[in-house]
């Protein structure tokens, strides 16, 4: 009694500091638009990094370890000739509607919006959510490269030229944001052309983020007040910091090292993840990190003591496989933390859902540890959290696990089974299933989902409902096996397209090219907008709602749709020779990087 009164405070303490970082728009789901000042007036600064004084200079530096210790294991699946000569051709079609679709959002930007970081996909307005530096132009580069639009490549190269990271309006900087989208878009974009302007412009932005690091303990300022760094006053790292936001550095400042030969910046990353190492084992639930840290205090045991592979979390997982395959197996840390995760992410944070059809499926869910021995599942779904079908495949080959490549299946067909079941075939934000007693499959038991929906829905009852257990499911629009939404958005998110994609280039599963094409056709088809694609309100509106022009579309089109999500369905009905995982590793806002070795 006393124990279930105990989690009841902690789950609401937990929610009220969930709400608390949410409403502070310090998500790393970025969907909130990464800087909390957009309605602060601007303020034009110039940062010269040239003469910023470091405070706190490091007194040494860990070297960039070059080459690899031996040839890592080969990652993509031997694609059979007979299916060059006869699948491949049939992709043609669906690789072509993908490519209309980039192009009519990136005539829309650079008609609307050049220069800007987005344009709104239903006005035509131009927003700067990013910093101010052109977001979509940069974020898109590698894309417009592999698509072979070598004319706006080409011309956008000369467009990023003209940019200048000294200047910007916003007040704070996200740091990660910054790092995955510009860092990772400038550095990927000269992996592919070696066009110099654009490592000249990774190293300008990689030196202004590294200002950032010039706190005592040379942990970064994640939430960064770039104005007062350059009015000279010193700086601390946040006590208050997700674990994504810290943890998930390490590829774009390695590759920047790798590129410019300088290793100030791998130095900078290798002091984090050190650290992290350090402290694996001492968390509440040893292997895994809570997703709220303080790296003010170089603390990253405990404060909430939440865990997940989803929001907050999610690339900091993602990084460990592939800064091995980045730095050629040669930093032993990567692996070892990597595997001591994934064992403790198997046994608690995964968990299979009662489904009508008994799929064989996992979803990966979020866990408070109450004690290391009491441990809570929450039963959550998230579309953020469908990048994880794709880390395990990736892992499994990397680190030969092949029980890992049976995860990476069924959390994959976990996220393509949440798409399905919506009535606009698309999955939502967040939601809730039915755990089974085990990971063992379990019988669907009508009864025991409806006991489910009414718990769920508790607090929403209202007299002048029907609130039996139909009455929810109808209102609610709920499909069989989700209890409850908690966030009914789909906002043009890549990560199950993402784990679709590493899946079948790892494995050749061919049915995942059906599947892919049914994402990208309910997708396409509910999102569309004259000028691009708008984030969706309810994917639970049916698709003829949406063909009768009822969809509650939102404005809004991050640059991750034109980066991420339709690099990855253009990409699944390419060549698997083209962006060969084993030639290159994605960031996690999927640009390709050359793996050393
Ligand atoms: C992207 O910016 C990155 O994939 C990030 O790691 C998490 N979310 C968004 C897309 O959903």
């Amino acid at each position: 009694m006393l124990a279930s009164r105990r989690k009841w405070i902690t789950y609401i303490v937990l929610s009220a500091v969930g709400l608390f970082f949410y409403l502070l728009g310090s998500s790393p789901d970025t969907s909130a638009g990464g800087y909390s000042n957009l309605s602060t007036p601007p303020e034009k600064i110039e940062f010269q990094w040239e003469k910023y004084d470091e405070k706190y200079p490091v007194e040494w530096m860990v070297s960039l370890p070059l080459h690899p210790i031996k040839k890592l294991p080969k990652i993509q699946y031997g694609f059979p000739e007979e299916f060059f000569k006869v699948l491949l051709p049939k992709q043609k079609m669906r690789q072509e509607a993908v490519k209309e679709s980039f192009l009519r959002a990136w005539k829309t930007y650079k008609e609307y919006a050049w220069m800007h970081d987005e344009v709104t996909p239903l006005t035509r307005v131009p927003l700067d959510s990013f910093g101010g530096w052109a977001a979509t132009l940069v974020d898109s580069l590698d894309t417009l490269w592999i698509m072979d639009l070598k004319d706006e490549f080409q011309e956008a190269v000369l467009a990023v030229s003209k940019i200048d990271f000294r200047n910007t309006e916003a007040k704070e900087i996200n740091v990660f944001e910054t790092t995955i989208r510009y860092l990772g878009g400038l550095l990927s974009a000269y992996d592919l052309s070696g066009e110099q302007i654009l490592l000249d412009k990774a190293t300008e932005l990689g030196n202004i983020l590294y200002v950032a690091f010039d706190t005592p303990n040379r942990m970064p300022v994640t939430r960064w007040n770039i104005h007062s760094t350059f009015m000279g006053l010193s700086q601390e790292a946040n006590s208050f910091c997700l674990l994504a936001e810290i943890g998930s550095l390490t590829m774009e400042f390695t590759r920047l090292s790798q590129l410019t030969g300088d290793p100030k910046w791998h130095d900078a990353v290798d002091r984090i993840m050190e650290a992290f190492s350090q402290q694996q084992k001492g968390t509440r639930l040893p292997g895994m990190f809570p997703v709220v840290v303080n790296a003010r205090a170089k603390n990253f045991q405990g404060r909430v003591d939440t865990f997940s592979l989803g929001a907050m979390s999610d690339s900091f997982y993602e990084y460990l496989p592939k800064m091995h395959a980045l730095l050629g197996g040669v930093d032993q840390k990567y692996g070892k933390m990597y595997r001591y995760a994934m064992d403790v992410a198997k046994k608690h944070i995964l968990y299979r859902p009662m489904v009508p059809d008994n799929a064989n499926i996992l979803i990966s869910g979020k866990v408070t540890a109450y004690s290391e021995t009491d441990i809570g599942l929450n039963p959550e779904g998230q579309h953020l959290v469908c990048f994880a079908g794709g880390m395990f495949a990736l892992g499994s080959k990397l680190f030969d696990i092949p029980e890992h490549m049976d995860i990476a299946h069924m959390l994959t067909d976990g996220c393509t089974w949440s798409y399905k079941a919506t009535r606009s075939g698309m999955m939502p934000e967040v939601f809730h299933m039915v755990p089974c007693p085990t990971k063992e499959p379990c019988e669907w038991d009508e009864g025991k989902f409806h006991e489910a929906v009414v718990t769920a829905h508790f607090f929403d009852k209202n007299d002048d409902q029907d609130n039996s257990p139909q009455g929810i499911i109808d209102r609610e629009r709920l499909p069989l096996g989700i209890r409850s939404m908690q966030d009914r958005r789909y906002i043009l998110r890549p990560e199950a397209i993402e784990s679709v994609f590493v899946l079948y280039r790892t494995t050749g599963r061919m049915d995942l090219l059906d599947k892919a094409w049914e994402m990208f056709a309910a997708i396409e088809g509910v999102t569309k907008t004259a000028y691009g694609n708008a984030g969706l309100d309810d994917v639970t509106i049916a698709r003829e709602a949406v063909a009768a022009g009822d969809a509650p579309l939102s404005d809004r089109m991050e640059s991750f749709w034109l980066a991420e999500t339709l690099k990855y369905f253009y990409l699944m009905f390419s060549d698997p020779n083209l962006i060969s995982l084993d030639e290159y590793v994605l960031n996690t806002e999927a640009h390709p990087f050359k793996r050393a070795g």
